[in-house]
């Protein structure tokens, strides 16, 4: 076994990437059914599957006739071999009685919004990995790591009302594997001696990286557990899957990620640009670029609200007609997704460019993406990386 080094408890210092981290892989259970049974309690503890059209209203898996598929099912619906991906037909023969019903994404996203916001009020290092699922990094939240888990799994629920699973582990990898392990309403804390005996037993698919074809060649040359593949000779995998993808296979099925989390913060912004069909000067045809400023504010605006975000710095970006470009942008004191606050801190921003000559081009972005409601002040943020840098001299 690799020994995995702790960190020291004498000296706060900033984490080291893959040493004495505490990585949280968070996934609702079954979350689109789970949220359907927000509002049907009677149908809890029934196979129910969602998908289909949403004129067909709630019906029976018989009753159903057409090429549509699960995107989801009750763990009870699981029990009779449905599941995620499967056609309708398919699944109506192997479950005849389950409810079907149509899926309301608006609502999923409504809650996806909802337990992020109420696991980031715990621990705010958290990435996005889709509408079900997060890593959090616990590393520095103080708390044990089971009662910890637990708070984060009643908040969630107080929240949403809404069940989940967690695996908790030094790296992504591994937690994102744990997550699964005890599925539904599971919580799975592993560390690296926990590897021979709970992950080499899985098959090698179970590695999130290892799709059906790699899988398929791996058991071509008889390898099929993840214990089948950490122990497989490393020079092999490099000739048949090549340099990188052969060496990553062997570090995983040893348990070594050492890739930080991407956080909300290093997350990317947003915007809305528009160019014109002819140029507009800013004092003649003044009215025609105030409705397109509006209507780029509102655009943006949906933008973030999608995406369930808000942002922090408003910035415009303006193409003159001879092609300099300017840009400028304004930190806000509150983060928003408003339109009519976008506007203000577009129009903010506007009057500091000339607006002498006409323009091409008008733009509007969103940077700074923080989760709404998001604990403030950062404890990620500039007041800790200077305590860090302070405390490194005395490494
Ligand atoms: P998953 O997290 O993969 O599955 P799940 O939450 O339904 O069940 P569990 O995690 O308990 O195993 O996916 C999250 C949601 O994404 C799922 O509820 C529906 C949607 N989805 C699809 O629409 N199509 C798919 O093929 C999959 C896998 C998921
Ligand atoms: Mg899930
Ligand atoms: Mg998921």
């Amino acid at each position: 076994m690799e020994p995995f080094p702790a960190s020291s408890p004498a000296l706060p210092r900033p984490p080291v990437p893959g040493s004495g981290r505490r990585i949280a892989h968070l996934d609702m259970d079954a979350f689109f059914a789970q949220v359907e049974l927000l509002s049907r309690p009677e149908l809890r503890g029934l196979p129910v599957v969602v998908g289909g059209r949403r004129a067909a209203g709630v019906q029976r898996l018989r009753d159903y006739a057409g090429r549509g598929v699960a995107t989801t099912a009750t763990y009870e619906a699981r029990a009779l071999g449905v599941h995620s991906g499967m056609g309708l037909m398919k699944a109506a023969a192997l479950a005849p009685d389950a409810i079907l019903l149509p899926a309301d994404f608006e609502e999923y996203s409504r809650c996806s919004r909802l337990f992020k916001s109420a696991v980031a009020g715990i621990a705010p290092a958290i990435e996005d990995r889709g509408i079900d699922e997060i890593f959090i990094d616990l590393t520095e939240v103080p708390g044990e790591t089971v009662e910890l888990a637990g708070r984060i799994k009643s908040a969630v629920r107080q929240a949403t009302g809404l069940g989940c699973s967690i695996g908790i582990t030094p790296n992504k990898l591994l937690s994102k594997i744990a997550s699964e392990l005890q599925k539904p309403d599971g919580l799975t804390v592993l560390t690296m001696a926990d590897l021979p005996a709970r992950v080499w037993p899985l098959p090698a698919s179970a590695i999130n990286g290892v799709g059906p074809k790699a899988s398929a060649r791996l058991e071509a040359m008889g390898i099929c557990s993840i214990g089948d593949l950490a122990a497989a000779d490393p020079g092999t995998l490099l000739a048949a899957f090549g340099q990188s993808y052969g060496a990553w296979l062997w570090e995983a099925a040893h348990g070594r990620d050492d890739r930080p989390l991407v956080t909300f913060r290093e997350a990317k912004s947003v915007s809305r640009e528009t160019t014109f069909a002819q140029d507009l000067h800013p004092r003649r045809d003044r009215d025609a670029l105030t409705g397109i400023l509006l209507d780029l504010c509102r655009r943006l605006g949906a933008d973030l609200e999608r995406k369930g975000r808000h942002a922090r710095t408003i910035g415009i970006k303006l193409r003159y007609d001879d092609f300099r470009t300017v840009t400028r942008d304004l930190t806000l004191d509150r983060a928003t997704a408003d339109p009519d606050a976008i506007r203000d801190a577009a129009r903010a921003c506007l009057r500091r460019v000339p607006l002498d000559r006409p323009l091409r081009l008008l733009g509007i972005r969103a940077g700074t993406l923080v989760l709404p409601g998001e604990a403030e002040p950062d404890p990620f943020g500039e007041e800790a990386q200077r305590l860090a840098g302070m405390l490194l001299p005395l490494e």
